[in-house]
């Protein structure tokens, strides 16, 4: 299986986190991306590419222009305010403000365009995120071209990031530009399998009230974890889309039995929805050793996970999301990639 990758990403670290009560650099790191890379070729999966340079009306298809158009004018106006340390929105309009107003000036609409304080930007962030969203749409094309599979090694993720707002280490979905891409090439239908340990609350957002977009999320219990305000059970699509989203969450010490159930039930239903192709959204912060998730994977685990996805019998992108046992994480997100060649 090809991986597209750009060496662009390490340009956004030393971005800060909210953790505990205290400012912390972020877990979402470069260390990520290099492990992944580097287990990439130590188990031969295939040929690493660049991604080409995509312009952003593929990622207006899904995100909202204005939104889509502040994002590269962050560091600039952040600069022109005379500072340099990296960015962090405090200020959110939430219930009982005006969500339909947008102010100006870089603090306010920091806030304006995030649900959480889990974005900050450096100088390099724009740059990674744009790499991130080319990434993902350059693998989409070997896919549409003929590729059983293809590897996005996308970083930033993205499956948190919805019509107008980042958060959560996401700045634009790359998995449902990547999802929109392939309907405007001709799909008739596509379907998201997102495996991350969070609920991709912006996908399940953005394809909320359509069907030809289904989208099936095994995460932990919003009521405990984050995103905390999305992902229940009874949230099924509306409108068109009733029917169409799928939820999984489970409480935290969740194993692989009870995990692989959940699996199993998604693959089954993605199934009978007779996609043209998958868009998984992978993520494996799952692991036990994961130091911001409560599941309990083990690395044996992950090629099973690929496995079943191969089963599918369908043409399928893997999007990188989330997963911060640094060490690990290369031989688990390869692991799936490799379970699903071998099946
Ligand atoms: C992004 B992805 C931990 C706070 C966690 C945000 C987590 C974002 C995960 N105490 N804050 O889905 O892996
Ligand atoms: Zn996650």
């Amino acid at each position: 299986m090809r991986t597209i990758f750009s060496p662009k990403h390490a340009g956004h670290a030393g971005h800060l986190e909210l953790i505990s009560g205290k400012l912390v650099s972020g877990f979402e790191k470069p260390e990520r991306a290099q492990f992944i890379r580097a287990r990439i070729d130590e188990v031969g999966l295939g040929p690493v590419d660049e991604p080409e340079s995509h312009d952003l009306s593929h990622a207006c298809r899904v995100h909202r222009a204005d939104f889509i158009d502040f994002l590269p004018q962050v560091w600039p106006m952040w600069e022109a305010s005379g500072r340099t340390m990296p960015t962090l929105p405090f200020a959110f309009p939430t219930r009982g403000l005006r969500g339909d107003k947008r102010p100006e000036g870089i603090d306010a609409l920091l806030g304006f365009y995030a649900f959480d304080a889990g974005a900050s930007f450096v100088a390099g962030t724009w740059e990674a995120v744009k790499s991130s969203y080319d990434t993902a749409l350059t693998a989409a094309a070997l896919v549409q071209d003929g590729a059983r599979a293809a590897f996005a090694l996308c970083r930033p993720p993205g499956h948190h990031a919805g019509t107008s707002f980042m958060g959560g280490y996401c700045y634009i979905n790359n998995a449902a530009v990547a999802c929109q891409w392939f309907r405007d090439k001709g799909a008739a239908r596509v379907a998201v399998l997102d495996v991350d340990y969070h609920h991709g609350n912006g996908t399940q957002e953005i394809f909320y009230e359509r069907s030809d977009v289904a989208v099936f999320n095994l995460h932990a219990d919003p009521m405990v974890e984050f995103p905390y305000f999305l992902g229940h059970a009874e949230e099924r699509g509306a409108g068109e889309g009733e029917g169409f989203n799928h939820n999984y969450p489970m409480p935290f010490g969740t194993g692989w039995e009870a995990w692989s159930a959940s699996l199993e039930d998604a693959c089954q239903k993605l199934a009978a929805y007779r996609p043209d192709v998958v868009v998984v959204s992978l993520g494996v912060d799952t692991f036990e050793k994961d130091p911001i998730s409560q599941f309990k994977l083990k690395s044996e685990h992950y090629p099973r996970i690929g496995a079943r996805i191969a089963a599918l019998g369908l043409p399928s992108l893997f999007v990188m999301e989330g997963g911060y046992a640094v060490a690990e994480i290369g031989v688990n997100a390869v692991g799936v990639l490799t379970g699903f060649e071998e099946a």
